[in-house]
């Protein structure tokens, strides 16, 4: 780091801009027509009509130069790709895990690594569902079981690293069911439900002893390992003066294996992967991908994906990267939040998740006060961000929804896309919204998809 960056308090992005997408605005007469079109759902409006996307940071990233050009070096080989060889070096170098299968995104390496991993019957702790793992992983004929600590279920709560695993909750179920019916710990970096929050390397440390006790593995869904590391580098006794590549590393070393969507930290617009340090996990799952993605050697990417990943994981360990990504994240929800509107605390590495029970507590969970929410915002300005709470939750196996404790709205920030005066312009659009709030009156659900329903739900306003 140089000296000049040093001494400044203030963060500035490392990068210039060489290429630039022009935005669209719309009126509010043409943006009711489209949400209602939408079903009041955000995932069903055209992003033409958009004018900036919150929905989130998944493949929304801005490729840098670099990363164009790994484009033109891809190998398009159907196997054995000299880009596939590139980004398996990659991840060894960077994350230090042994075996890697390419996948063509996040859910793709979950559902060969749940089907590899889980047998029927079996239970899978973990720190907080995602909607995607949790599917998968009941498709498998597991179980899923949150042990993450309390307070990542209170949006109040300021513990610094709410992403914690509660060993003590995992002990129990350890000792009630026994080990060997725990088919592994599904640990979450920057647990994208609880608000982007972080564990700490010492709570990661002691659940690592515990799984080695009992000869459980722990797989890590790393799809924003290092935003969780820069909280490390800043939160944690000892680690200040480590890098955010250090600090990767070692959380990688305190885990057996992993799944990745690369669309978010490795700042690419399509791509995952599975790694384990397991030969059999490996050899199971490279079996398997053939039915699913593709070669093992490819699982559903071009040449091309796997080089650019293989640069966007480097450049996602670059501390000034990270000071400035969640430094923007920072900016806005610092923002919205001096305004009184109520947010998860601490802000997280990702997003700025509004607290919608408290932004509407005249609504009871049934009316669905998030995605009622994420329609006003988009009706006021054009934003569009999506709804975290009792849709995003589906339905246990027995068919009763789940009430999830957190009811959010996340305004979720795509990386290297947006500058501080779009944040300028969303905090307001917030407050506007904000000051109407008492005149929302919530949504019916009129269709509901059998799986991960919130992405195609549709609801009809409350009159
Ligand atoms: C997101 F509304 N996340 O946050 P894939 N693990 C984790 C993720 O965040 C994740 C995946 C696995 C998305 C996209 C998305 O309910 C939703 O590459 C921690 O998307 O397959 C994805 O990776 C899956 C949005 C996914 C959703 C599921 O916006």
């Amino acid at each position: 780091m140089s000296e000049v960056i040093k001494a400044r308090s203030s963060w500035a992005e490392p990068y210039k801009m060489k290429m630039v997408e022009l935005l669209k605005t719309t009126t509010k007469a043409h943006r009711l027509k489209a949400i209602q079109k939408a079903g009041y759902n955000t995932f069903l409006l055209p992003s033409e009509d958009v004018y900036i996307d919150l929905l989130t940071d998944s493949g929304t990233n801005a490729m840098s130069d670099r990363q164009w050009s790994a484009f033109m070096l891809g190998d398009e080989a159907y196997a054995g790709s000299k880009s596939y060889f590139r980004l398996e070096a990659a991840i060894q170098k960077f994350y230090g895990y042994k075996y890697i299968i390419p996948t063509h995104q996040g859910r793709g390496a979950e559902n060969i690594l749940s089907q590899v991993m889980i047998k029927p019957g079996q239970i899978i702790p973990g720190n907080m569902y995602f909607t995607t793992t949790r599917v998968h992983q009941e498709l498998a004929g597991g179980k899923f079981y949150d042990i993450i600590i309390e307070e990542a279920h209170d949006p109040n709560n300021l513990h610094p690293f709410k992403g914690n695993i509660d060993i003590q909750k995992l002990d129990e179920l350890v000792k009630k069911n026994g080990a060997e019916k725990i088919a592994y710990i599904s640990l979450a970096s920057n647990v994208n439900m609880a608000g982007g929050q972080p564990f700490s390397m010492e709570n990661l440390k002691q659940l690592h002893q515990y799984t080695r006790k009992h000869n459980i593995q722990i797989i890590h869904d790393m799809t924003r390992v290092a935003e969780n590391a820069y909280f490390i580098q800043q939160r944690e006794p000892g680690y200040r003066k480590k890098s955010i590549r250090q600090i990767v590393k070692e959380i990688c070393s305190l885990t057996d294996g992993a799944t990745m969507s690369a669309k978010k930290d490795a700042l690419v617009n399509i791509g995952g992967f599975m790694a384990t340090n397991d030969y059999k996990v490996y050899e199971e799952a490279r079996n398997l991908v053939v039915v699913y993605e593709g070669l093992h050697t490819y699982g559903g990417l071009a040449g091309r994906d796997m080089e650019a990943i293989a640069v966007g994981i480097e450049e996602s360990l670059d501390d000034q990267h990270q000071k400035a990504r969640i430094g923007q994240v920072h900016y806005l929800g610092n923002k919205i939040k001096s305004a009184g509107i109520p947010i998860v605390q601490p802000i997280g590495g990702h997003g700025v998740f509004i607290d919608a029970k408290s932004f509407l507590p005249h609504l009871p969970q049934d009316l669905f006060p998030a995605q009622s929410l994420a329609a006003e915002l988009y009706i006021e300005s054009g934003i569009r961000t999506m709804e975290r709470g009792i849709v995003s939750a589906g339905r246990r196996p027995n068919g009763e929804n789940y009430y999830p404790n957190l009811e959010l709205v996340r305004l979720t920030i795509p990386r290297r896309v947006y500058t501080q005066a779009h944040m300028d312009v969303i905090a307001e659009s917030v407050s506007a919204v904000f000051q109407r709030r008492s005149r929302i009156k919530g949504l019916k659900m009129i269709y509901e998809p059998k799986y991960l329903r919130f992405f195609q739900a549709t609801f009809e306003k409350i009159k």
